[in-house]
C-alpha cells in the first residue's frame, strides 16, 4: 500500500521538541514536522490529538504570512501533508522573547512574590489573570533541565547584546499586539506568547519556531474571562480536567486520553483555527497554502 502520508521524513534529524521534529533539508533549510503530540502538566500524554499538528502547523503559517511587514520569519513553504514546513535555517539567539499581556503562569508567581516579572515592577493589587495596562517583554532562557527561567532585561542583553535585545523587544511587542487585537475580535485572548527569533546570513533578525500557536502561547476563551481566577485553556481544558479527574501524579507516564476526550480536545483545536483564520479547517486540509493568501 503506498502511504498517504509524507510526513515521515527520511532525513537527517536535528532536534526533538516535546511534541515537533525538526530535519536538515540541505544547508540551508531545515523541515519542521509538528506531530498530534499533546503534553500537559509538562508530560507528553500516550494519546495523540488527530491532526492538532495541522492546526498549529497551519495558525503558525497564518500568521507568519500576516506579520512579514512587522518582522521577517523563517517560513519557506507549508508541505501539502498540513504538518510540515520549510524553513530556513538561522543562528538562534540563545533567548525566549515572552510577551505577556496578562498576569499568568510564573508572571503570576513572580509578581505575587516580588511585585516584579522581569524587573518590571508592576501596581500593586493586581489580580491573577488580570490584563496589564501594556503587554510588557519577560525574556527567559532554557535551562538545563528544561524548564524556562526568567531573567531580567540585563541579563538577557548580556546574552545577546544591548542593541539585539532593543530589536527583538520591540519587535516581540508588535507581533503580540497585531496578533492579540485580531484574536480577541475573534473571542480568543492571547494571554501571553512566546517568540524565538534568528540571524540570517547577513545578520539580519528573523523570527523562527512557531509562532502564536496554543502551544508557543496561553489561548483562553474571551468568553467568562474573569480575573481573579485562573482561566481555562481554550484547547486543552478538556485534557487538564480529565488529568485532575483520574488523580494522575503529574509524572510519566501520563494517563491514556478517553475517546471523548480525545473528540473535544480535537474540535477545540479546529475552533481556535477557523476563529482565528476565518478558513474551513478542510479547506486547509485540501490545500494548506489556503493560509498563505
Ligand atoms: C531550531 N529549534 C528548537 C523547534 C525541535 C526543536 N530556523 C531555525 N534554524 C536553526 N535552528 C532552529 C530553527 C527553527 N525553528 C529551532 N532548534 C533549532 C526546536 C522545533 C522542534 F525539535
Amino acid at each position: 500500500m503506498v502511504p498517504d502520508e509524507s510526513s515521515v521524513p527520511h532525513m537527517e534529524h536535528v532536534a526533538s521538541g516535546k511534541v515537533r521534529e525538526l530535519y536538515a533539508l540541505d544547508h540551508e533549510r531545515l523541515l519542521l514536522v509538528a506531530t498530534d503530540r499533546v503534553s500537559t502538566f509538562d508530560v507528553v500524554l500516550p494519546t495523540e490529538i488527530p491532526d492538532k499538528g495541522r492546526v498549529l502547523t497551519g495558525l503558525s503559517a497564518f500568521w507568519f504570512a500576516r506579520t512579514r511587514a512587522i518582522c521577517p520569519n523563517h517560513l519557506l513553504a507549508v508541505r501539502p501533508d498540513g504538518r510540515s514546513t520549510e524553513c530556513r535555517r538561522l543562528q538562534m539567539l540563545p533567548i525566549e522573547c515572552v510577551i505577556r499581556g496578562y498576569l499568568s503562569g510564573s508572571g503570576w508567581r513572580d509578581y505575587r512574590a516580588t511585585g516584579e516579572v522581569c524587573g518590571h515592577r508592576l501596581p500593586e493589587g493586581l489580580r491573577e489573570s488580570e490584563r496589564l495596562r501594556e503587554p510588557i517583554f519577560t525574556p527567559a532562557t532554557k535551562t538545563a533541565s528544561g524548564h524556562d527561567e526568567n531573567i531580567t532585561r540585563a541579563q538577557a542583553g548580556a546574552l545577546v547584546g544591548p542593541a539585539r535585545l532593543a530589536e527583538v523587544e520591540r519587535l516581540s511587542l508588535a507581533l503580540y499586539r497585531f496578533a492579540a487585537d485580531r484574536a480577541r475580535q475573534c473571542g480568543i485572548i492571547i494571554a501571553d506568547t512566546k517568540f524565538e527569533f534568528g540571524q540570517d546570513g547577513d545578520g539580519r533578525l528573523v523570527l523562527g519556531d512557531e509562532a502564536l500557536t496554543p502551544d508557543s502561547s496561553r489561548f483562553w476563551p474571551a468568553d467568562g474571562y474573569r480575573p481573579g481566577h485562573p482561566q481555562p485553556s481554550f484547547d486543552k481544558q478538556f485534557v487538564r480536567d480529565f488529568c485532575e479527574r483520574t488523580g494522575w501524579s503529574k509524572t510519566p507516564p501520563g494517563p491514556e486520553l478517553p475517546e471523548p476526550v480525545v473528540a473535544g480536545t480535537r474540535a477545540r483545536y479546529v475552533e481556535a483555527f477557523e476563529r482565528l483564520t476565518g478558513i474551513a479547517f478542510a479547506a486547509y486540509l485540501a490545500d494548506p497554502t489556503v493560509v498563505l493568501r
